[in-house]
């Protein structure tokens, strides 16, 4: 297992020198932010990024998040054109020793939260999903990070309802065609694909989302036959519903060698199936941390992980869920109990 952490490039709060600090943190995860979605990423942006990671020790081989532009996911306009960039995006990436490329097929919005700093009892904040709240939004009004906010109201709402018409199984077949386009670069690149699930995984807005349970992960995988075809299993994304049996999957994805990159994080879900993202210690959440963590050894994963969204906690301002301090505890805790775990049962 290589722990790593997120790091949003030369203007993130959280810098480089922070990260080395972490102990058993050996590489970052990172992209290039400059270039609008769907465009190929310049040779040399690529090339500084990574040499500005490893002059500080650190290794960059996981890349999150090549975006997926919304022409590919409604299959219209510049499709093609922006598969053909994603797949130059593949080639160049892996030029420079990229290893696995992290990505999602949400539409129209990253993931979603009702509230970025809801105050907890401990006085840490958090983001928070509170199905109330998000019932009363309007979706073609709101701003929140990981949203495009470049839409105006008609096109937020044009979008919206492309996608209503799209449908589930729409969206699977453009899913679909994009994966088979891709995947033998990727094989060819020696890149690890790993889909990121759906957060959270569930339809908002009547707009459609796939990657939310083990059925539909299990057709996923089945659209490509190959290891470098795999999921970025995130466990706060699918496991804030309790249908989703987050130490069962890592164990049959893992044992599969599906699961190139794990995002390791705790959620708290609330009685009306609402939730709070949590601090990583077990106690804190409505995951067992050290269950998916044990599936993780259990499988041999070699993979790469890193710590998901923290609090803010001791005062911090940071990007919310990116912060430093909570996601070092949560990089410490999930180090030490992989080195509990490999001294218990040394492979
Ligand atoms: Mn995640």
């Amino acid at each position: 297992m290589k722990m790593t952490f997120r790091w949003y490039g030369p203007d993130d709060p959280v810098t480089l020198d922070m990260i080395r600090q972490i102990p058993g943190v050996t590489g970052v995860v990172t992209a290039v932010y400059s270039v609008p979605v769907g465009e190929v990423w310049p040779v040399e942006e690529i090339q500084k990024l990574k040499d500005m990671v490893n002059a500080k020790g650190l290794e960059m081989e996981v890349i999150e998040s090549v975006p997926v532009h919304e022409d590919i996911k409604l299959g219209t306009g510049d499709c093609e054109r922006y598969i053909e960039n994603y797949k130059e995006n593949i080639r160049r990436l892996a030029a420079v020793g990229v290893k696995c490329i992290c990505y999602n097929f949400m539409p129209v919005f990253d993931w979603t939260r009702s509230r970025l700093d809801q105050p907890l009892p401990d006085g840490s904040q958090a983001l928070v999903y509170y199905k109330e709240d998000v019932a009363k939004m309007d979706p073609t009004k709101l701003a929140l990070p990981g949203w495009d906010s470049s839409y105006t109201t008609d096109e937020m709402a044009a979008l919206i309802d492309a996608y209503k018409k799209l449908g589930e199984e729409g969206l699977w077949k453009n899913l679909e065609h994009f994966i088979k386009e891709i995947m033998p670069v990727a094989v060819e690149s020696d890149v690890y694909m790993g889909i990121h699930p759906d957060d959270p995984p569930w339809s908002i807005f009547g707009i459609p989302r796939i990657i939310t349970n083990e059925e539909n992960l299990d057709r996923f995988l089945s659209l490509y036959d190959d290891p470098h075809h795999g999921i970025s299993l995130c466990s706060g994304s699918l496991g804030c519903t309790r249908s989703n049996d987050i130490p069962k999957l890592v164990r049959k994805y893992s044992a599969m060698g599906r699961i190139p990159f794990a995002h390791v994080r705790n959620v708290k879900i609330l009685d009306d199936g609402s939730f709070e993202e949590s601090a990583h210690y077990s106690a804190c959440g409505s995951l067992d941390v050290v269950a998916i963590m044990k599936a993780y050894h259990d499988t041999g994963f070699d993979g790469y992980m890193r710590p998901d969204h923290g609090r803010m906690i001791w005062g911090e301002k940071a990007r919310p869920g990116y912060g430093l301090y909570d996601r070092a505890l949560g990089a410490t805790y999930l180090n030490g109990i992989w080195e509990t775990l490999e001294k218990l049962d040394p492979r």
